[in-house]
């Protein structure tokens, strides 16, 4: 039995073919309230595609661990027989949302991984280098091999010119102009993290790692004439291949490996280690299986769960972090940048983009389209104290911080001689205030914490104007006791 159609808010409409009129000839009517509904909705379908990597497929699938990588992480993820589901969106990385999947170019790899610590992002391409190794030069570098200002068409010579005025773009326009640019499908190419990593293990020992996702299916690439003739009979031709392998039950899988450098290595390695247009040699670090990623699960709604997905560098567990690749620590900024303005403030409470087997215990709250919040007696301001989640960093990744120079850390400032948190309120109430100033001041106080404050903030009240000055706070515990008690001749309690 088929359902009959509803209005967005679930009343029956009474026609999905004609609108209503003012007579059979006559002109349509805006209190055809399902019409300007149905017009309006599809006015507002699209969201702004990708500024790059805007045309791709994806999948659902799951990571196995098979092998024991725990001497290097203490990621949940990585930890033997670990069974973690994932997400991944393959794309090109010039092309807009209709583009033909067979253009030359490279191709995105785009993982997340839903772990018991929170979502892991791991976002890379189908080469293991990149053309360009600061991040200040990614727009210009996108621009050049999108399309010409003018009249809207690609150009070559644009392509070229950047490529060639910035010579480390060599290696990664060698791999593009070679077999690897035009893979045969999604299903016969290796994904890259590209970016040398950051692994810490349970000692707090770090390494930096290269992860290689090694296609099961073999490496397979299409010539320039095959491609160009699939961009121009089936521009969909790797989106369909995926989906109808998946379809088949023939899920595709690749084999996880990595490549492990002890941090005491770096600075003498003969390529600079961070450098993303450089790879590590496998005779020198040879690569040491993780696990086996299998795609299993096609998306249940193309929108939702691919264009909805949002995908961050910035996205690390406990155990993973990162490195000082200057390229890495920029994209660590741009992707969830560019998902607020793509998608929205609230994206991560989307399906694709939900934590699966975490708590999300944020204080981050309201904004346009907000539908999951925290129970209501939770406090939305840190510190409190009335049970609100607090930071642990002992649980927390300590991926963007790293102990060799420059050493990063998360500090205070460091306190001069005569710091305190108090030194200087109390000089104020003492040196500079004059009796009817400090009055004044008193009788506020009083005022403002009659006004609500109980216990067990009232006594960090009195003990906190005490530290700024032991009379002040003596007189400040007076007067709101007397307050308190109905005798006070304060004013009327403070609003707000
Ligand atoms: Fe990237 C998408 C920005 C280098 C791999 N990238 C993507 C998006 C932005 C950037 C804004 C769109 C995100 C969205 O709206 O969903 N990318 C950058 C910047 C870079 C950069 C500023 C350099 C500083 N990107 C870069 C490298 C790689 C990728 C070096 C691979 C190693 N980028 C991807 C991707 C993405 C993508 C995996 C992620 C999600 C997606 O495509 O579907 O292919």
């Amino acid at each position: 039995m088929t359902k009959p159609t509803t209005t967005n808010t679930g009343t029956p409409v009474e026609s999905d073919d004609e609108s209503l009129t003012a007579g059979t000839q006559g002109p349509i009517l805006l209190h055809d309230h399902y019409l300007i509904e149905k017009l309006a909705q599809f006015n507002r379908e699209r969201i702004p595609e990708r500024i790059v990597h805007a045309k791709g497929a994806g999948a659902y699938g799951e990571l196995v661990v098979t092998n024991d990588v725990s001497q290097y992480t203490k990621a949940k993820l990585f930890q033997p027989g670990a069974r973690t589901e994932s997400l991944v969106r393959f794309s090109t990385v010039a092309g807009e949302q209709g583009s033909p999947d067979t253009w030359r170019d490279p191709r995105g790899f785009a993982v997340k991984f839903y772990t018991e610590d929170g979502n892991y992002d791991l976002v890379g391409n189908n080469t293991p280098i990149f053309f360009i190794k600061d991040p200040i030069k990614f727009p210009d570098f996108i621009r050049s091999q999108k399309r010409l200002p003018g009249n809207g068409l690609r150009d070559h010579n644009m392509q070229w010119d950047f490529w060639t005025l910035r010579p480390e773009t060599a290696h990664q326009v060698t791999w593009l102009m070679g077999d690897r640019g035009i893979p045969k499908t999604y299903r016969h190419m290796n994904g890259y993290g590209s970016h040398t990593y950051q692994w810490i293990n349970a000692a707090g020992e770090r390494f930096w790692v290269k992860y290689h996702f090694k296609t099961d299916q073999g490496i397979e690439f299409l010539t320039q004439v095959e491609a160009d003739r699939i961009a121009g009979a089936d521009a969909d031709y790797h989106r369909k291949d995926l989906w109808e392998a998946i379809e088949r039950g023939e899920f595709p899988s690749w084999t996880v490996y990595v490549q492990v450098m002890p941090v005491t290595e770096a600075e003498g390695y003969r390529f600079n280690p961070f450098d993303l247009t450089k790879v590590w040699s496998h005779k020198d670090y040879p690569l040491i299986e993780v696990g086996k990623w299998t795609l299993n699960r096609n998306p249940a709604n193309y929108f939702v769960d691919i264009e909805q997905a949002a995908f961050e560098p910035s996205n690390v567990v406990p155990g993973i972090g990162f490195s000082p690749d200057k390229m890495l620590l920029g994209r660590v900024f741009a992707y969830a940048d560019a998902h607020r303005y793509r998608i929205g403030t609230n994206y991560a409470q989307l399906p694709p983009n939900q934590a699966r087997a975490a708590e999300v215990n944020s204080y981050s709250k309201e904004g346009a389209m907000r539908y999951h919040y925290n129970d209501p007696s939770v406090p939305v301001y840190a510190p409190n104290s009335f049970g609100g989640p607090h930071a642990e960093p002992e649980r927390a990744p300590d991926g963007g911080i790293w102990d060799f120079d420059p050493v990063i850390v998360r500090a205070g400032y460091v306190p001069h001689a005569e710091d305190g948190d108090f030194t200087q309120a109390g000089t104020l109430v003492r040196e500079v205030l004059n009796d009817d100033q400090r009055d004044r001041l008193v009788d506020n106080i009083v005022g403002h914490v009659l006004g609500g404050v109980r216990e067990p903030v009232l006594s960090r009240v009195f003990e906190y104007w005490k530290n700024v000055d032991a009379d002040l706070g003596k007189r400040v515990e007076e007067g709101v006791r007397a307050g308190l008690n109905g005798n006070g001749s304060t004013p009327p309690p403070a609003q707000g």
